[in-house]
């Protein structure tokens, strides 16, 4: 497929937050946006969106991409002709939206799925991960727990099934608690506090408990704070550790600061214990996160990278070295649905993507579909 037409402007996400849309020979791809953003994830622009449109809307280079790999091509042309330093330093909102709508415009020509383009032999599923109840940074509430997101882990034989346990709960959850408003991400908000939220979810059949504790946004001068408690590194790691031990979380994301790898290792890892803003979707936080005994599970996010061709090396080296991987939506999120097909391409072992709302379901919907079709085959 030779790359005829490149357009790229701008649109609003589920927080009304601007962010880009790209298309290639006619096939469409955006990029969500976060909010809880970790330091150490690439920026979105490479000054700002408008300079990334300019860019994108004068390419008339005819290159050619017959596989994957080729992104390459793409990536080595852009750093020499806009003189970066490495591709990332394109942007990454630009650069992952511009790549997925090159691997879409490729599937469409090739009459595939896009998940094939990427991975042809893909047939693991992975589980979803879904926020039932927010807190933290994407709570508008003023009383609010400090944890960002309760999540869900449900237990089931498909995709699907997982899929209508997860939206059961939600319902179930919302007559428990009471709650009228959903959050950014479609989690009910609440004004209960950490511990009274966990004790619900213990309740919940077929499901495990998940926490992003996302907590480099509530770390503040060496200390963590919970309003008026606060909390020294040791006594935040074995306040994590007794969460483990009470309420039995399965899945903590974040649980300490995104600087603080030795903390992490301290972390018990009775289930998963989980880099987000610590890792950041880059090789070298990755690399120094196990040599560190940090984590055994990570975020992939594809917009902290940009790069879908180190996204690719990252999910490879996760396997090779037995840490769990969760493909992630963010908390700012459009209508594309690629992530599903992304997941499943790299064999991720867990897909985060909430559980309510237009543009979480679109990518849970997508992902049943892909199960149908694969298993109708
Ligand atoms: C997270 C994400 C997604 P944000 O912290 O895991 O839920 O939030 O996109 O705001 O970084
Ligand atoms: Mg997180």
């Amino acid at each position: 497929m030779i790359i005829k037409s490149v357009k790229a402007w701008a649109i609003k996400d589920s927080r009304n937050e601007t962010t880009i849309e790209v298309s290639v020979n006619g096939c469409k791809a955006s990029s969500p946006s976060g909010k809880s953003t970790g330091k150490y994830e690439s920026k979105p622009y490479h000054k700002n969106i408008e300079w990334n449109l300019k860019f994108l809307n004068s390419w008339n280079e005819l290159i050619e991409v017959s596989a994957f790999d080729d992104l390459k091509k793409i990536e080595k042309f852009i750093v020499k002709k806009a003189g970066l330093k490495d591709a990332k330093e394109f942007g990454a909102n630009a650069l992952f939206a511009f790549e997925s709508a090159i691997l879409k415009a490729l599937a469409k020509e090739e009459r595939k799925e896009l998940w094939q383009v990427v991975n042809e032999k893909a047939k693991k599923f992975p589980t979803p991960v879904g926020n039932v109840i927010g807190g933290g940074l994407h709570s508008s509430n003023k009383d609010r727990p400090e944890f960002q997101e309760f999540l869900l882990i449900p237990e089931g034989k498909t995709f699907k099934k997982k899929f209508k346990i997860m939206q059961s709960a939600h319902k179930e959850i919302k007559k428990i608690i009471k709650s009228k408003k959903k959050n950014d991400e479609g989690a009910w908000e609440t004004s209960l506090y950490n511990e009274q939220v966990l004790g619900i979810l213990e309740g919940i059949d077929d499901v495990q408990i998940g926490i992003d504790v996302a907590s480099s946004s509530f770390f503040k001068n060496g200390k963590y704070s919970y309003g008026k408690r606060v909390l020294s590194r040791r006594h935040q790691i074995d306040y994590i550790n007794s969460l483990i031990e009470k309420f039995g979380v399965f899945y903590l994301e974040d649980p300490l600061d995104e600087e603080d790898f030795s903390g992490f290792s301290m972390v018990k890892k009775e289930g998963l214990v989980v880099g987000d803003d610590l890792t950041a979707s880059h090789l070298s936080r990755t690399k120094k996160a196990l040599k560190m005994k940090s984590i055994n599970a990570m975020i992939i996010k594809p917009n902290q990278n940009g790069s879908l061709l180190e996204i690719s090396e990252l999910f490879k080296f996760c396997k090779k070295n037995g840490v769990k991987t969760v493909m992630s939506h963010r908390s700012g999120e459009t209508m594309d649905n690629a992530l599903a097909d992304y997941a499943f391409a790299f064999g991720a072992d867990f897909i985060k993507t909430g559980v309510s709302t237009k543009w979480r379901e679109s990518k849970l919907k997508r992902m049943c579909e892909i199960e149908r079709k694969v298993s109708n085959k």
